[in-house]
């Protein structure tokens, strides 16, 4: 007998009081929630050193936590399994952001009754030098993501004595990347895939080197806050209503010729223009990074909502300026903008990958080193655009990108799409398994002034589990947390058009349609 009927409708015999868990139960599982019990039931090369169960707290009921890791050749992925005495028979894998380093909150899978892991990807936060260990950079890149997900999901059929019915992962930005790379090297881990925001690994962090190199090259050429919000609302004052509708909102860039040299200072340095060196640091941002063949090597960023706190300041101008160092060039000192700190760790990845400690993101040169990056990008860039095998399996995937996103530029989750599609067979193949939403307005995975929260998993559950493929998604951007406006996102190629009457706020008066 399958334990999950047992487990629905039948409140386990777990004794709380006083929130005070007692240390021992069974409740609705095969196995006890101990180390002893669990470890005797785990695959090979899996340690289990902690299990406890924790009361339930808010939204998460109560649980088995479970801590442990898995080994890899020359390193071992520390993982974390959530394990909630109502199951809902099924498992949920979650992403981390940055370079990993910190095992992801297991809430929002608790809270739905999942089964539900995640992984510090092979190397914890407070180690300075993992990415000089080759072995940490590959369980970095791909392999402790496969390996704890297959780990958690053998704890998760031993502790419940049922194998779990679907298995999902979700992710964004780093947790895209990780999504992307289960979904190209290993297709069998999961039926369902949420990848947002998708990290490309080694092109976009050279992409951003190249502008970090111009920014931080002195005193002159530095973009300040003040000269960011300029230049955000010149892009939207330009593009707002060149998608049909004046809303204060960017919803698709591509129709956007904005030129930045129309803000070019005529005369002397002022708050409403851009210095020569200045407006250099722009255009490298918007123009990306060609191979000598003219391909696409780092993308282009879409024009629109570069200013507020998640937009540039967060991610390449920082929240004051940089001090000069020694040289006379700036160096981001304290509050460094996450994409400075991330560039930084991938540039030291490729210093130890190439044996070359004099490699760094300030002395790259492109045409001289791009050929050096070949190993390093096959471990960490997940740029296979061939998903047949997934497909293949049954396998289903929701992408989503912001269209403001100011670290990651949608335009390669966009071009990804669209040569994945191609390779599947044209579009109606690729619609049997994949959808990309791109979210107007929305920032890096989440801020911005477009509506940026929506329930993808809800959506991804459907597909999978009733075959009910997914068309509109509701999105919402709340102030204060108030809700303030609605909008549906929608499959591309599709944009959300307005129907012509009633509030420009309300979802309801909008229709995703061909642009
Ligand atoms: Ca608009």
């Amino acid at each position: 007998m399958k334990l999950i009927h047992l487990v629905s409708g039948i409140a386990p015999a777990l004794v709380v009081a006083g929130g005070a868990v007692l240390a021992q139960s069974k409740g609705p599982s095969a196995v006890e929630c101990s180390v002893s019990a669990l470890q005797a039931k785990a695959p090979a090369g899996t340690t289990v050193t902690s299990a406890s169960l924790v009361a339930p707290n808010g939204a998460n009921p109560q649980f088995c936590q479970v801590d442990g890791h898995v080994a890899t050749p020359g390193n071992e992925v520390n993982f974390r399994l959530g394990l909630p005495e109502r199951w809902n028979g099924k498992y949920y894998f979650v992403g981390v952001g940055g370079t990993g380093g910190t095992i992801g909150r297991l809430d929002a899978g608790l809270a739905r009754g999942y089964a539900s892991a995640s992984t510090d990807t092979g190397h914890v936060s407070s180690d300075a030098t993992w990415t000089a260990d080759a072995a940490k950079r590959i369980d970095y890149g791909y392999r402790g993501t496969h390996v704890t997900a297959a780990a958690g999901k053998a704890l998760t059929a031993s502790f419940y004595g049922s194998t779990p019915q679907h298995a999902y992962f979700q992710g964004c930005s780093n947790g895209g990347r990780q999504a992307f790379m289960e979904l190209q090297r290993f297709p069998d881990d999961f039926d369902g895939v949420i990848a947002g925001d998708p990290a490309t690994g080694v092109p976009m962090q050279v992409g951003r080197a190249l502008v970090f190199q111009k920014l931080l090259a002195n005193p002159d050429s530095y973009v300040p806050i003040e000269k960011v919000e300029m230049l955000s609302k010149a892009t939207v004052a330009a593009c707002d209503a060149r998608d049909g509708l004046k809303d204060g909102l960017v919803s698709d860039p591509r129709l956007c010729h904005f030129k930045p040299e129309t803000l070019k200072c005529t005369g002397a340095d002022a708050p409403n223009c851009l210095t020569a060196p200045q407006l250099a640091v722009v255009q490298q941002f918007y123009d990306g990074v060609k191979l000598p063949s003219g391909e696409v090597y780092a993308y282009p960023f879409p024009f629109g909502h570069e200013g507020d706190a998640t937009g540039w300041q967060a991610w390449t101008i920082g929240r004051t300026p940089p001090p000069r160092d020694a040289n006379g060039s700036l160096e981001f000192a304290q509050n460094r903008p996450s994409g400075f700190v991330l560039s930084g760790e991938t540039f030291k990845m490729i210093a130890s990958a190439t044996s070359d400690p004099n490699v760094s993101w300030r002395t790259f040169n492109f045409g001289r080193d791009l050929p050096r990056l070949k190993e390093i990008t096959t471990i960490l860039s997940p740029l296979d655009t061939d998903l047949r095998p997934y497909k293949n399996r049954g396998g289903k995937v929701l992408m989503y990108h912001g269209w403001a996103d100011p670290a990651i530029s949608a335009y390669g989750t966009i071009d990804y799409y669209e040569r994945m599609t191609k390779i599947a067979g044209g579009q109606k193949a690729a619609d049997e398994f994949a959808r990309l939403y791109l979210v107007p307005g929305m920032h890096h995975c989440a801020g911005g002034p477009g509506p940026n929260q929506f329930d993808m998993l809800t959506a991804l559950e459907n597909w999978v589990e009733k075959g009910a493929a997914p068309q509109s998604i509701i999105a919402t951007h709340a102030t204060a947390d108030h809700v303030d406006r609605t909008r549906p996102i929608c499959p591309y190629p599709q944009v959300a058009k307005y129907v012509g009457t009633g509030s420009i706020d309300e979802a309801a008066n909008f229709k995703c349609q061909a642009p």
